[in-house]
């Protein structure tokens, strides 16, 4: 007799060990650790001040004033004027990376790089405990680089993100699968990564802080005051549930962002402001990665779930938020926004430059380039 066939296995049931490293003031650490009258000093990595630059990273040192990545490097003078200020060496931080990227491989091929300073590994299944490949990890990175970073250990991509920013720098946070909901309950809402400072505003009014605040709440109540989407997603995040896979490196052609609306949009103008929010997305995510594009392409699918898409190439390669968010306006003109409900919106970039200055001033291949 063959025996029943037991039911799928929910994936969140599935134990996983997920690892997410991220060095600590990556620019800033190479820069200090190659000029070391730099040590113990603010030192901030990005446009100098007087200039529109702003800041790319910062020293700890530089942070006690207050300075942080993004701020104008005008203002960042201000808060500390004794600060010194480096340009940014991308061929530096690049070649440092994939020295990273080789010390993970040594324990597993499952690396999901998210920007050239933080990655995800899953390590399901290694003979070794995942907190003893951590040690080691952070051990040789220590050793081969001189660079320090912060692990999480966790059963999920959320839970392991999370751990790693608890004891940085330096730090290695492990949460076990039996730690994770009393880790999760304690946590502010605002510490999930994707909870912004609109939806921490809102949460607060309502006298919602820590992640357990909202567990009793039903899934209703809590669309009734966030949206169908962002529901959702918070329930099981405030949960400790996470189920994407750690994603393994791969050849990114184009980048994009949307927006599924809770209720149809019907006017242009609060179109164009999610179209705006999206492009600045998009440009900042390029940005992070180094990457610029000529191919804008714009999908807008109407409250009948028609999609389609429109793109536009241009001679100039960008990444910058504005000049996308024109193309995408100009490619609004091709569609039926304004007469028909729209459900949803998405701008991708793509096209991208493959041996353009960036490449040419680095010496890194257009591949390379596109590897996330
Ligand atoms: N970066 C940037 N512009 C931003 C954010 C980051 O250019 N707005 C760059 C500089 C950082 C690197 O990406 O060194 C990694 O980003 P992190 O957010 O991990 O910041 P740091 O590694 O600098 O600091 P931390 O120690 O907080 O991780
Ligand atoms: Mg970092």
């Amino acid at each position: 007799m063959t025996p029943p066939k037991s039911d799928p296995i929910h994936p969140s049931l599935v134990a996983r060990k997920i690892i997410h490293f991220d060095m600590d003031c990556f620019y800033a650490a190479v820069e200090v650790r190659d000029n070391p009258e730099l040590r113990g000093k603010p030192v901030i990595v990005g446009g100098k001040p007087g200039t529109r630059g702003v800041v790319a990273t910062c020293s700890y040192e530089a942070r006690k004033f207050g300075i942080h990545s993004a701020m104008s490097s005008s203002q960042a003078y201000k808060r500390c004027p004794e600060a010194i200020f480096v340009g940014t060496n991308f061929e530096k931080y690049r070649a440092v990376s994939s020295q990273i990227r080789e010390i993970f491989k040594r324990y597993t091929p499952i690396i999901e790089p998210l920007s050239l300073d933080e990655a995800y590994l899953d390590v399901t299944g290694h003979e070794l405990y995942a907190t003893e490949i951590a040690k080691r990890v952070r051990a040789e990175i220590f050793k081969e680089t001189a660079l320090t970073c912060s692990a999480g250990v966790g059963a999920n991509k959320l839970i392991a993100k999370i751990a790693s920013d608890m004891n940085k720098p330096d730090g290695l946070t492990v949460v076990t699968p039996a730690q994770s909901e009393r880790f999760m309950g304690a946590l502010a809402l605002r510490k999930i990564p994707g909870v912004g400072a609109v939806t921490e505003k809102k949460l607060s009014a309502w006298g919602f802080n820590r992640c357990s605040d909202i567990w009793p709440l039903e899934l209703a109540e809590l669309e009734r005051q966030l949206g169908r989407r962002m529901a959702t997603w918070l329930y099981a995040r405030s949960r400790g549930i996470d189920e994407r896979p750690v994603k393994t490196e791969r050849i990114r052609k184009s980048l994009s962002a949307e927006r599924t609306f809770s209720e149809d949009i019907h006017r242009l103008a609060p179109l164009k402001e999610a179209i705006h929010v999206i492009c600045q997305k998009v440009s900042a995510s390029l940005i992070k990665k180094q990457l610029k594009g000529r191919t804008v392409t714009l999908k807008v699918k109407y409250d009948d779930f028609q999609q389609i898409t429109r793109s536009l190439s241009v001679g100039q390669y960008t990444n910058d938020g504005v000049a996308i968010y024109e193309l995408a306006c100009q490619l609004l003109q091709k569609t039926e926004v304004g007469e028909r409900a729209v459900r949803l919106v998405g701008v991708c970039v793509g096209s991208f430059e493959s041996g353009g200055d960036a490449a040419g001033e680095t010496g890194v291949t257009a591949i390379q380039q596109q590897l996330i």
